[in-house]
């Protein structure tokens, strides 16, 4: 699961080994531009897990300077075990550039602080998702020279050469499909750090995080999720550029296998995996034929698609390996579903439980490892009741097989739902707190002591007391038909 907050405690052989791959990259240095990694500290230490996953957009943006004759060196805040010490190793530098999302932004205020300390006439180009969501937060800053709105692919190379061409707040240019996208340069992302870790890994393929087995290669086929979930709706800020071909998503994981390999498995980071049938029946006749091998993989889809595309989803599954199904079930109950503007009924997701369930099952009696679902959880829903809490919680309790990714409804600027709440100094989130795990309380009025007790099991009797009227209004509405939500 994904942590947050800096640590600051400082493991010996974590900072000799910073220190001394430190010392023998300044050695190394061959520009006077530094692209920032962000993300908690020392997270490139550990041995797997989600926060060893690499930054897409940093590795697109070098890929694209590296390309032009723009060298660039690179730092990661992750393999720092807290801020001691970077203002030496920043030092030198006349430009830095940083991708800052919500959940990294007080991350980037620190690192463009230091840095203005350690190059005061040096200038910070920014850009990525808090940019483009709040401006307002980020032109506050007054360490950010630059501020990019929006994709960064069609002004990278004009800005690094020429940022005083640029207005301090400006628009990206996307690139019109991504077919256009270079294939990201995976040696221009960060090494682990410690010297076992690196003689162990398979860098720069990425570590297993606990699903399938390492190394990962993670790739992106699509750009935006097309759908207007109320605490998402990215679509209204990312640009909805074309999916990459078929051919070349293979042809990409074909090349980093041949180079890099073998690869274990594969991480699908696309907002929405499962939408555009046609790209999909594509994927289902090339990838188990044209793939170097046949990778399980890990993507995302959602309910009210898997009960519109049921056989389409089944063959994936059974032929492509497609092993863990990342589907944002959110809610148990249809006026949650509602005010996140899901789309998706509760019977949508009883549909897609049973489906997987049922898929699940028989590919476990011919004796190989069944898909799971990766399910993501909303509790702490501005308006919720407590049954909605507890048929949420039946909901879970009917997926055979499952990882349970369970957050409190967190307010992120850029959403509609967060915007709004923001506006009505409703959230608690602040700069400092940009994140959704369980634990942090995110909106005024919100019963979290009652939510930790539904997570800590207190009130599990009740819970199960509801399962089966649940499960029957369930059938009743298959059977009806109803609660069919559009797909698109
Ligand atoms: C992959 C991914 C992850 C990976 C991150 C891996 C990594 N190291 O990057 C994982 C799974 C770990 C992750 C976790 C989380 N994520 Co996430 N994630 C994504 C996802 C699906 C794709 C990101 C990506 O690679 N995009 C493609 C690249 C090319 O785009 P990009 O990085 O934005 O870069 C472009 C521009 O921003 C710009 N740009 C970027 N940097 C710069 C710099 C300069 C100088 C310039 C000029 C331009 C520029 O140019 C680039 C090319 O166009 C996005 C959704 C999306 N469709 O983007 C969500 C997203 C970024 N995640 C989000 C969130 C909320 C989270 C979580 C908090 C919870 C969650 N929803 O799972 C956690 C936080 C983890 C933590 N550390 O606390 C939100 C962020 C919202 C916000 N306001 O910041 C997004 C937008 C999803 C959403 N719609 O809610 N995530
Ligand atoms: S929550 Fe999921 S389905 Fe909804 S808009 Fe975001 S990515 Fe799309």
């Amino acid at each position: 699961m994904f942590k947050n907050g800096l640590r600051s405690s400082l493991p010996h052989t974590n900072m000799l080994d910073t220190l001394l791959s430190g010392f023998t990259s300044r050695l190394r240095s061959r520009s006077d531009v530094l692209w920032l990694d962000l993300g908690e500290f020392n997270s490139l230490a550990s041995r797997s897990g989600q926060d060893h996953w690499q930054d897409h957009g940093l590795g697109l943006l070098r890929t694209i300077l590296h390309r032009r004759g723009i060298q660039t060196d690179l730092l990661s805040t992750r393999a720092f075990d807290s801020w001691a010490g970077f203002e030496r190793r920043v030092s030198g530098y006349s430009t830095l550039l940083m991708n800052v999302r919500s959940y990294t932004f007080p991350i980037a205020c620190e690192a463009a602080a230091l840095f203005k300390k350690a190059n005061p006439g040096g200038k910070v180009l920014t850009g990525g998702i808090h940019a483009t969501v709040a401006p307002q937060e980020m032109e506050r800053v007054a360490d950010f020279d630059y501020i990019c709105r929006g994709d960064g692919e069609g002004i990278i190379v004009d800005l690094v050469q020429n940022p005083g061409a640029f207005p301090r707040v400006f628009d990206g240019k996307a690139a019109p499909s991504m077919a256009e996208w270079p294939d990201v340069d995976r040696t221009l992302w960060p090494k682990p750090i410690g010297l076992k870790n690196r003689l162990r890994s398979a860098w720069p393929l990425e570590p297993q995080c606990g699903w399938d087995p390492g190394p990962v290669a993670t790739v992106l086929t699509s750009r935006v999720c097309p759908w207007k979930c109320s605490f998402c709706n990215e679509l209204s800020y990312i640009s909805n550029i074309k999916r990459k071909s078929v051919d070349q998503v293979i042809d990409e994981l074909n090349a980093v296998d041949e180079k890099y390999g073998p690869i274990g498995s594969v991480v699908i980071h696309d907002s929405m995996f499962f939408m555009q049938p046609n790209w999909l029946r594509e994927w289902l006749e090339k990838y188990p034929r044209r793939a170097r091998a046949v990778w399980p993989y890990w993507a995302a889809a959602r309910a009210d698609t898997l009960r519109q595309w049921p056989d389409l989803f089944e063959r994936l599954v059974r032929e492509t390996r497609w092993s863990h199904v990342s589907v944002g079930f959110e809610a148990g109950s249809d006026r949650m579903l509602r005010v996140l503007n899901k789309e998706c009924t509760e019977t949508d997701n009883y549909f897609a439980i049973q489906l997987l369930n049922r898929i699940g099952d028989d590919i476990e009696r011919s004796g190989i490892t069944p898909p799971k679902f990766y399910s993501n959880i909303m509790i702490g829903i501005p308006g919720e009741t407590r049954e909605d809490v507890f048929r949420t919680m039946r909901m879970v309790k009917l997926m055979k097989r499952k990882i349970i990714s369970l957050a409190y409804y967190a307010p992120y600027p850029g959403s509609a739902l967060g915007n709004q709440l923001i506006a009505e100094g409703k959230s608690l989130m602040t700069q400092d707190n940009y994140h959704r795990y369980p634990g942090v309380e995110k909106v005024k009025g919100v019963d979290y002591r009652f939510l930790a007790d539904v997570v800590a099991g207190a009130y599990d009797d009740e819970i199960e007391r509801g399962l089966d009227e649940y499960v029957g209004r369930q059938e009743a509405a298959l059977a009806s038909g109803a609660g069919l939500a559009r797909a698109r």
